[in-house]
């Protein structure tokens, strides 16, 4: 006969068997009731799954982005007067590290991004105007901005960590000093944050404002698809050949004024040629004297600065990497100039008062 003791024992033996023989079956625990996600895989396709994927995948929240509208695309903020009579411009800027690009026809990448693309959005300011950028964190991974430029250490972007699932922190600082600079990720692997787009352009201008130009950015870019630290995509503006395919509309004789910025990781250097003309060449663009009057600068990672031009005769004119494997691998572009200079310019800038 057993006693009552003995038979509590059993009963609780016989739980555990079947409840870990239940685990067995059902790994994830015996109430998972998993959803159906949606993923895209590496080449393209679009897979509907509760099961448990294997291969690197990525959830399908895709980035919309428009070389054309970044192109000449400047951020102002919102703009109020402060009591001192100093301008603020407020920005938010929200990173995110799970969405996926196209970026070149049928290639699929896991882009981070701010505010939702590559490049993140190009903020501008003039000297003197307090920024306060509010940085909300919906990645999955620790992210910080970092900026170039002149601002107190709190706000350097590389110490206080904002955690992902919605962390957040405000930026604040005196914009300066006049030139093209970048704000970038700063949190380690730093080469990985950036490879993976979390970079941008940050124009400062002077206070006296700048001669009326047709005013782009092109940020010189390439994405390492194959994860093997070389980039197999290089780019002005992230889509391989896009301005290519779809040149650069100018007028002749209308003066150009374009901000570089080599962002490019894995490459000691970048360069840019530009064909049938010259340009002045400011680097960082902090004076407005410029070091050269040439077709060709080379920059390292994080060099920028401001190439100003004219065309003197239409037609259409390539620019891109002299370095040969970039501009097959994509960063080559064209401007078609225009005859039509009677006209007056339809991209003319305005400081965003
Ligand atoms: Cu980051």
């Amino acid at each position: 006969m057993m006693n009552s003791k003995t038979s509590f024992m059993i009963s609780i033996l016989a739980i555990a068997i079947v409840a870990s023989a239940l685990y067995f079956v059902f790994p994830e625990g015996i109430s998972a009731q998993q959803e159906e996600k949606v993923f895209v895989t590496h080449n393209g396709v679009i897979v509907k799954t509760t099961g448990e994927v294997l291969d690197p995948v990525y959830a399908a929240a895709t980035v919309d982005f428009e070389p054309d509208k970044f192109l000449r695309e400047f951020n102002y903020g919102k703009v109020s007067k402060l009591e001192d009579g100093r301008t603020l411009r407020e920005f938010t800027i929200i990173a995110e590290d799970t969405k996926v690009m196209e970026i070149s026809p049928g290639v699929f990448f896991n882009v981070w991004t701010y505010n939702g693309t590559v490049p993140g959005p190009t903020i501008r300011a003039t000297e003197g105007d307090l920024l306060r950028v509010k940085f909300i964190n919906n990645g999955e991974k620790t992210h910080t901005i970092h900026f170039h430029g002149i601002h107190p250490a709190e706000m350097d972007g590389v110490f206080e960590m904002v955690g992902p699932g919605g962390g957040e922190f405000t930026y604040e600082f005196i914009a300066g000093p006049v030139g093209v600079h970048m704000y970038h990720c700063h949190v380690m692997p730093v080469e990985e944050h950036i490879a993976r787009g979390l970079y941008g352009v940050y124009i400062v201008d002077p206070k006296e404002g700048k001669p009326l130009a047709d005013e782009m950015v092109m940020v010189l870019n390439g994405f390492d698809t194959d994860f093997d630290t070389e980039n197999n995509t290089y780019a002005a503006n992230s889509v391989p050949f896009y301005y290519q395919n779809n040149p650069i509309q100018i007028n002749k004789d209308e003066l150009i004024r374009v901000y570089v910025i080599n962002i490019l990781e894995f490459d000691q250097i970048n360069n840019l040629h530009m064909h049938g003309n010259l340009f002045d060449y400011y680097p960082t663009g902090t004076y407005r004297v410029p070091s050269a009057y040439t077709d060709m600068i080379t920059l390292s990672q994080g060099e920028r600065g401001i190439m100003e031009f004219k065309y003197e005769y239409p037609g259409k004119y390539l620019f891109h990497a002299h370095k040969v494997e970039f501009s097959e691998k994509g960063w080559v572009g064209i401007f078609q100039v225009n005859d039509n200079s009677d006209q007056e310019s339809q991209t003319g800038i305005e400081y965003g008062s």
